[in-house]
């Protein structure tokens, strides 16, 4: 019998794992029902569905005794109690591959958008400003400007092909350098913050990442550039962010991921100088579509014996 934590595999792929087991939908209950309501199937739960962004925590593992696998429908596991599936001989797998193209792409979109402000321009638009005559300040070329990516794996990498693309100059930064690659790394994030025009989140969440992008890496990055982070909200130190948007010491921020989602402070809401969109990097229909399939083979792999598909070491 499965738990399903959230609804984010697509239709087709949840017919698919209702056909082949017994699911229990977790976000189908009202919240004030849900610790009753999981008391009553704790016990027989042997396998998880859950997201990048939910995970699952020590206290909810702890509720289930029997758990043989956690199958997260996302490549972050910074959400899973790994410890704790580790002491246990829990397996977890994620979804690497599927969801690459369409992340970089989406980080593109909010660095093209930041870059030429188009938040702004739409309101423009909306409001008639336009037709009222009201002038528009220029914005910056793309071409020749420095995209630093922090995190070079996968998504790091199509995000500096794309950037490529438009004519802007590549570095990125990760602690392990990347053999093969045409990109220079940078000795340190900071040094990465002080070359670059934009600089790209695509790193892990967790611990190990937690705030890298503090106070000293945004005013590196300074008042011309620009943050994008469509990985995790736990890598930038948010507070530090809202005071250097407000400060001016940092131009622009196009965000995708937040601290404490879907929770976004009121006081970055409200500033003129950021794009925010609700963490939907690997939401098109093929992604979602490619991702449910990979959750539901690594599940179907491991109740029947074989191995997984995409195991997390
Ligand atoms: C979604 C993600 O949050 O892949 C990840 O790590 O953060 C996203 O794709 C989610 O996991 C979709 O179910």
């Amino acid at each position: 019998e499965i738990l399903v934590l959230a609804a984010s595999p697509s239709a087709a792929v949840m017919a698919q794992l209702e056909h082949a087991f017994h699911c229990h939908h977790l976000w189908r209950q009202p919240c004030e029902a849900q610790p009753e309501w999981l008391a009553g199937v704790a016990g027989r739960i042997r396998g998880v569905l859950t997201t990048g962004a939910i995970g699952i925590g020590p206290a909810l593992l702890e509720q289930l005794p029997r758990l043989e696998i956690v199958a997260v429908n996302g490549i972050g596991v910074d959400a899973v109690a790994l410890d704790a599936t580790r002491a246990r001989g829990i397996f977890v797998t994620n979804t690497p591959g599927v969801l690459t193209e369409d992340v970089a792409d989406l980080a593109l979109t909010l660095l093209l958008s930041a870059a030429r402000r188009l938040p702004a321009l739409e309101r423009h638009v909306r409001s008639g400003a336009w037709e009222h005559g009201m002038p528009l300040a220029p914005t910056r070329a793309l071409r020749g400007k420095v995209c630093g990516v922090f995190g070079f794996g996968r998504i790091g990498q199509a995000v500096a092909a794309r950037a490529a693309a438009f004519e802007m100059r590549t570095r990125y930064f990760q602690p392990r350098p990347v053999d093969g690659v045409a990109v220079k790394r940078c000795a340190t994030l900071l040094e990465l913050a002080r070359a670059s025009d934009y600089l790209v989140v695509c790193a892990p969440g967790g611990a190990g990442t937690r705030h890298a992008v503090d106070a000293a890496v945004l005013a590196a990055l300074g008042p011309e550039g620009t943050l994008v982070n469509i990985a995790r909200g736990s890598l930038v130190d948010q507070e530090a962010l809202v005071a250097a948007l407000r400060d001016g010491t940092l131009g622009m921020a196009a965000l995708d991921v937040f601290d404490n989602e879907p929770h976004v402070p009121a006081a970055l809401r409200e500033l003129e100088n950021v794009v925010l969109t609700p963490h939907v990097g690997s939401l098109t229909v093929e992604t979602r579509h490619a991702m449910g399939q990979l959750v539901l083979d690594n599940l179907l792999a491991h109740f029947g014996g074989r191995p997984l598909l995409t195991p997390v070491a």
